[in-house]
């Protein structure tokens, strides 16, 4: 049992090597259904089990790849950075599941006799920390949870009967390098599989294919323990293992994946190649991809599935790769351990950038000031090593792969400079990164992870002082745009700085996807669904794609900032100044068209020819002749980016980028106020409105029976305008509470009948609080339609902003909204870049958001006007428009999407203004000119019965 606490990183297993997915030498897949015993700790059942002959039959089963947590033994737990055990290291608690697996299998019947050569028994990935047995023999033991291990097995086979055994501990030494911010999820997660090894086989090999810009030649050599050929048919290669060879080539590149197909032929094997040149530099302080200093558009990415967690299918890893090709990403940080390896098969051939993370966090330690890093131990320093280099041999063959990550948040220490030493001695072709070094000591590159934008902007221009070395040094943000819940705001003020500074190089939104685990109680779990003593919540939830992989709006958001097309023009003049953002690719891939709006309708559309620009160029194109009169209307052109053909990531005609500028501007609704109001007994009527003779607030507009409509400023606070609790004094939503703008009361002041007038003053204050904002409505109606105008002047020392500032009121029965404004998603003032402008409809329904953690959503921008229920509402000026079948209140109550129940009543928000959303649940919140600030505001709407 002593392994389990061993700071080694396990014994009996082979060297580490390449990994490949298929050669010629026959495999074997283990994955599928085991014989699975769990225990409460690492030594409560012998290992008998590991004998031939024990009978098994009692047992459960699970299916590998799989976590037995997600297959109904035992629990996931989610924690952040804290260890869900007592930091002891490298002790773990004696409470320690522990899975015993058990799977017999057969040789297949074309499987090469026994004597012929040996074989290998693989794994991919298994947490934490496994001891396997083969017919009864102990063939070692092994950590590092998302690395693969080898054992020579040969000599153990049978042809059938074959018992393989394999104890998985939850918890070992190893857990205290594996403390990356995610659900702990024991099992063997990765795929198992056995690999006859021929006499002659293959063992490590290394391609090296590089690319020479200045020549337009690639140089290929493949360094092969066992010698062999190499052959390139389309280049006409074919060479010894060893010998270095030099065409004129095609370059690979994330936006031009170009590879080669090839061969290594050894005695006894043939393995196929894919072979992309790239020659990675660092040079002028810039990091450069074949001679050009390259803007990374990234995404960290965890691997998650919400029902079978980190056990993806290549399917899922597919998804994956095309989903972000799709929405305009270019590169990947494998946050935080190297993913699948059939992952990186797949972003060589689709073209993303990767930076390939090291399985290593020791990020609780930061509770004990870093006190026993393990990184700063000499004795874990074995175990680091050993993860750098199963990481590097593994997935070095990958022309994707760019950069080496040390890991993540595990502090400084002697054991991290050798792992950057061993990297770099391993391999020159790539450059080293670890954020933590903020000396960049060891690294090739200033990391950092949720700067603020003035930070950025201040690194960008070289002024942020640091180190001799880290002044040479190109700037990454590992992280920042945290993608929690709504958001993140602030991502296009972002990418501004990172185009205006070539320092910049771009940055990886954290994160891919949520992990929200599938769970018929609350639609998808989160961090304390599982009664953990210590959990996170659901700042497990804090990704760009929701658990299922439907992206969410700030992925479509993501996509309009990085858009490697720009789009700008001027509608008044009838020109586009189309520019190429493309590091590498000119744009012959795309076709343009235009169309041109009238009041948000297309009334003509077509081809727009744009010349095939070089990366960086630009040119103004004319725009057509306006294509009808729009006189009296509003008017816009909208040029588009298409893909002229079919891609291996999306089809022809698929958006890639897009660009929209007005022409001529909208008029302004005007009502004439001719008609007077009326005083009843019980009711006031003007116009076609009723209004409470008591409250003042209008109970019907036509025939729409209009409830509760008031003034309101509460928004359910997203988990951006919470913060993160290590964020103090900006965190809004916890300050709005405290001020209590979720329970403001409203006082009648006065109603006051006027010639073609209906006036209501009120105040609008919170309990306990002097501030308080005096609200007016002045109602005014030409006889068929109704205007409001409300006017709001805030009173008392006001320090906070406002989370909104609009109207809201209830309909009853509405279903279908009709709108001319922005869309089709949501939209906040920090984050409406993607909004389009022009005419959508929805249902009530789907004009939510549904974030695992419910919180305001599904506010559309610039809405000139909107139907629903029955009214006609037009905005004066443009307004943010929200309907949701529950009130914000019953939204802000909600834990999980299970907790909103439709009601019988559509609430409404018309809002003024919205305050900006940020990234505060790990990061800066909005930008001051993002602010909602409580100052004086008027605004108006115009309502109407629809016909
Ligand atoms: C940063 C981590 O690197 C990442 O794993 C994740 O936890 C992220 O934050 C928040 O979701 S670390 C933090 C100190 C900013």
């Amino acid at each position: 049992m002593s392994y389990v606490e061993d700071v080694s990183p396990g014994s009996g297993a082979l060297p580490p090597r390449a990994w490949y997915a298929a050669s010629d030498a026959k495999a074997l897949s283990l994955n599928g259904s085991w014989r699975f015993r769990l225990s409460a700790t690492a030594d409560a059942e012998d290992e008998s089990f590991a004998a031939p002959g024990h009978d098994a039959g009692d047992w459960a089963e699970v299916v590998v790849p799989g976590h037995w947590v997600l297959q109904g033994h035992g629990s996931p737990i989610y924690t952040n950075h804290l260890y869900p055990f007592p930091v002891d290291p490298p002790r773990v608690p004696t409470e320690n599941p522990t899975g015993d697996h058990l799977r017999v299998f057969d040789l297949p019947e074309d499987w090469p006799a026994l004597t012929e050569g040996g074989a290998v028994l693989r794994f991919d990935g298994v947490e934490s920390c496994a001891r396997v047995w083969l017919n009864g023999t102990d063939i070692g033991e092994f950590k590092g949870s998302r690395l693969p291990h080898e054992f020579a097995v040969g000599h153990l086979l049978k042809t059938v009967g074959n018992v393989l055994a394999v104890r998985v501990h939850q918890w070992s030494a190893g857990s205290y390098l594996e403390d990356q911010d995610q659900w702990w999820l024991p099992g063997i997660f990765r795929d198992v599989t056995l690999l006859h090894r021929p006499a002659g086989s293959a063992l490590d090999f290394f391609v090296r294919a590089s690319y020479d810009h200045v020549t337009g030649e690639g140089t290929l050599c493949v360094d092969s323990d066992v010698d062999g050929r190499v052959t390139v048919p389309a280049l006409d290669i074919d060479v010894a293992t060893g010998e270095a060879v030099t065409v004129p080539v095609e370059p690979w590149s994330a936006e031009t994946p170009r590879l080669y197909d090839g061969e290594l032929v050894t005695e006894g094997e043939r393995i196929p190649l894919r072979i992309g040149f790239r020659t990675v530099s660092l040079e002028d302080g810039l990091i450069k991809v074949n001679g050009t200093a390259v803007l990374f558009k990234g995404v960290n990415r965890h691997e998650w599935h919400p029902v079978r967690g980190r056990a993806l299918d290549l399917e899922t890893m597919r998804e994956d790769v095309l989903l972000m090709k799709r929405h305009n990403i270019n590169a990947v940080r494998t946050s935080h351990y190297p993913p699948h390896p059939a992952f990186l098969g797949l972003c060589d051939e689709y073209g993303l950038w990767v930076i390939d993370e090291c399985d290593l966090e020791t990020h609780g330690f930061v509770e004990q000031d870093w006190r026993d890093n393990p990184v700063d131990d000499d004795r874990w320093t074995p175990a680091l090593l050993d993860r750098a280099a199963r990481m590097v041999e593994r997935d070095k063959n990958h022309p994707s792969v760019v950069i080496w990550s040390l890991g993540n948040e595990a502090g400084t220490g002697r054991g991290l400079t050798a792992m950057a030493e061993w990297i770099r001695g391993r391999d020159t072709s790539r450059l080293v990164h670890y954020e933590g070094d903020l000396d960049c000591r060891d690294t090739d590159m200033y990391s950092r992870m949720y700067a603020f934008h003035d930070e950025v902007e201040r690194i960008g221009r070289g002024l942020d002082g640091g180190t001799a070395k880290r002044r040479r040094l190109p700037f990454v943000l590992c992280e920042y745009g945290h993608a929690m819940g709504n958001g993140p705001g602030g991502l296009a003020d972002y990418q501004r700085l990172f185009e205006s500074h070539e320092r910049l190089q771009g940055g990886f939104v954290w994160e891919w996807i949520d992990h929200g685990i599938e769970d018929g109680r609350y639609a998808y779990a989160y961090g304390g669904d599982f009664g953990e003593e210590l959990h996170d919540g659901n700042f497990v939830c804090d990704g760009l794609l929701f658990p299922d992989r439907t992206p969410s709006p700030g992925l479509v958001e993501f996509k309009k900032v990085i858009e490697p097309v720009r789009i700008e023009g001027d509608g008044a003049d009838g020109t586009v100044r189309v520019t190429n953002a493309h590091d590498f690719a000119d744009l012959s891939a795309l076709a343009f068209t235009w169309s041109y709006q009238v009041d948000g309708e297309t009334v003509e559309t077509g081809p727009l020819s744009v010349p095939p620009l070089a990366p960086g160029e630009s040119a103004d194109v004319k725009l057509p002749r306006p294509p009808v009169d729009g006189r009296g209307a509003e008017t816009s052109w909208t040029v588009r980016a298409l893909l002229a053909a079919d891609t291996a990531w999306a089809a022809r005609g698929h958006p890639v980028a897009w660009g929209q500028f007005a022409a001529a501007a909208r008029p302004r609704p005007a009502v004439v106020p001719t008609a007077a109001p009326v005083a009843g007994e019980r009711l006031i009527t003007l116009g076609p409105a009723s209004f409470d003779a008591r409250t003042g607030t209008p109970t019907s507009i036509g025939g729409v029976a209009v409830e509760g409509l008031r003034l309101d400023v509460w928004r359910a606070p997203t988990d951006n305008d919470d913060g993160a609790e290590w964020q103090a004094d900006t965190r809004y939503g916890v300050l709005w509470r405290d001020l209590g703008l979720h329970r403001m009361r409203h006082r009648l002041d006065a109603i006051e009948l006027g010639d073609d007038s209906l006036t209501v003053r009120t105040r609008v204050a919170p309990a306990a609080r002097e501030v308080g904002l005096a609200t007016v409505y002045r109602w005014t109606s030409d006889g068929s339609r109704l205007r409001l105008t409300v006017s709001v002047a805030p009173e008392g020392n006001w320090t906070l902003p406002l989370p909104r500032l609009g109207i809201r009121f209830g309909l009853a029965g509405a279903d279908r909204v009709t709108w001319f404004g922005g869309g089709p998603g949501e939209a906040y003032p920090d984050s409406r870049a993607a909004s389009t402008v022009c005419r959508w409809q929805s249902t009530v329904d789907d004009l939510q958001t549904p974030y695992v953690r419910p919180q305001e959503n599904g506010a559309r921008a610039d809405v000139r006007w909107a139907e629903l229920g029955g009214l006609r509402i037009e905005g004066d000026p443009e307004f943010w428009f929200s309907a949701r079948r529950w009130t914000n209140e019953q939204l802000d109550a909600a834990r999980h999407r299970t907790d909103l129940v439709p009601g019988p009543t559509v609430w409404v928000n018309l809002d003024h203004g919205q305050h900006g959303i940020g990234s505060q649940s790990c990061g800066p919140g909005p930008l001051p000119r993002y602010f909602l600030h409580a100052g004086p505001a008027e605004f108006s709407f115009v309502f109407a019965e629809t016909g």
